[in-house]
């Protein structure tokens, strides 16, 4: 079963793009290899190289040595990440600086990176990192390890990464495996994280935001760092409606706002109201440049909804969330797309 949703996901992953359906053809390969084989989960599973793919070298970004074990008494996710192997050189004389940064979304509120081994392709790291994570939450969490080549003098290159979904680990084996590392989704590069607390009160059609912090945020100037503001924007059938900003805090990718702005907001619109949380990059010189956006409300899903059914089902108090930041493009293209998905309550709620 294992093997089967890990196809799935494959599958899934590979079909959006056409440049990547050699890449399925091998990974259907592997997996049909090891279902032949009958590999457990607990077994150490090294996929064979498909000689055909030799040719294809931009396809060829290594492999990596992983294992997860989780405990739920302690509501603990042990992260080991052992070895890769035939690594892509990213460096001119054929090698590479490679590290391994580990986390989880949607709530990767911890990044781990391993140290990072000089030029070589083939690097042993045997480093293990703890996440703690709700039973209840592993289902919407996936872990991303990504590998990294460092420079020194430049931005890091990403060789490539592996993305589980850990809904659909089988929990009762250590798990231990090699995989394929993929080409990194630049769609959901890392941008940032963001908490702020929502709270509504219907007895007074008031809706309030409260941005607490951001961290980690995407660093968008010369000197390395950004000068971060938030704007929050209420939408009411696509169509803008109320906005409101935080100051600017200068030159800082961990910025501490704790600004409050409210919204009058009826009982009767909060069902139809989107809520758009954008961090931007403020710039003297030039246009302020977005780092990343968070959409809440009808039409949203995952952590997003879950913080929104949160607010609605808690009335009169404060709730507050992490959420990682998504390109503009990414949350406009759901705002287009939204279907009337309503977020389920009863009268009882208020
Ligand atoms: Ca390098
Ligand atoms: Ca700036």
């Amino acid at each position: 079963m294992f093997v089967g949703c890990i196809l799935c996901i494959c599958v899934k992953c590979c079909c959006k793009d056409k440049r990547k359906r050699k890449k399925k053809k091998k990974l259907d390969k592997q997996m049909s290899l090891m279902d032949v084989i009958g590999s457990s989960n607990s077994a150490l599973t090294e996929p064979e190289r498909d000689d055909s793919e030799q040719d294809s070298s931009d396809m060829l970004r290594g492999r990596l040595l992983y294992s997860l074990e989780y405990n739920p008494q302690s509501s603990e996710l042990t992260v080991g990440v052992k070895e890769a192997a035939e690594l892509k050189a990213m460096d001119l004389g054929g090698t590479s600086d490679p590290y391994v940064k580990v986390y989880n979304l949607p709530n990767n509120s911890k990044t781990y990176e391993t140290q990072v081994f000089r030029r070589t392709l083939n690097p042993v790291f045997n480093e293990h990192f703890k996440f703690q994570i709700a039973q209840a939450e592993l289902g919407d969490t996936s872990l991303v390890l990504q590998v990294f080549d460092f420079n020194r003098f430049s931005k890091h290159d990403i060789i490539g990464e592996l993305r589980l979904q850990l809904g659909t680990v089988d929990w009762n084996h250590v798990i231990e495996e090699w995989k394929d590392l993929s080409e990194a989704s630049n769609f959901e590069e890392n941008l940032g994280e963001i908490c702020f607390s929502l709270r509504y009160v219907p007895t007074a059609n008031k809706l309030s935001v409260t941005i607490l912090e951001a961290k980690n945020l995407k660093r968008m100037d010369q000197g390395g760092s950004s000068d971060p503001y938030v704007k929050v924007q209420l939408i009411v059938d696509k169509k803008k409606w109320k906005k409101k900003k935080t100051s600017v805090k200068k030159r800082t990718l961990n910025p501490y706002f704790n600004e409050t702005f409210s919204f009058e907001v009826r009982f009767d619109q909060i069902q139809r109201v989107q809520l758009v949380v954008s961090v931007w990059d403020h710039d003297k010189m030039s246009r302020n440049d977005s780092i990343g956006k968070v959409l809440l409300g009808c039409g949203t899903s995952g952590n997003q909804l879950r913080h929104w059914a949160d607010m609605l089902s808690n009335p009169r108090r404060p709730i507050a969330q992490w959420h990682s930041l998504l390109s503009a493009e990414q949350v406009d293209s759901t705002l287009v797309l939204r279907h009337a998905h309503r977020i389920p309550f009863t009268n009882k709620t208020f």
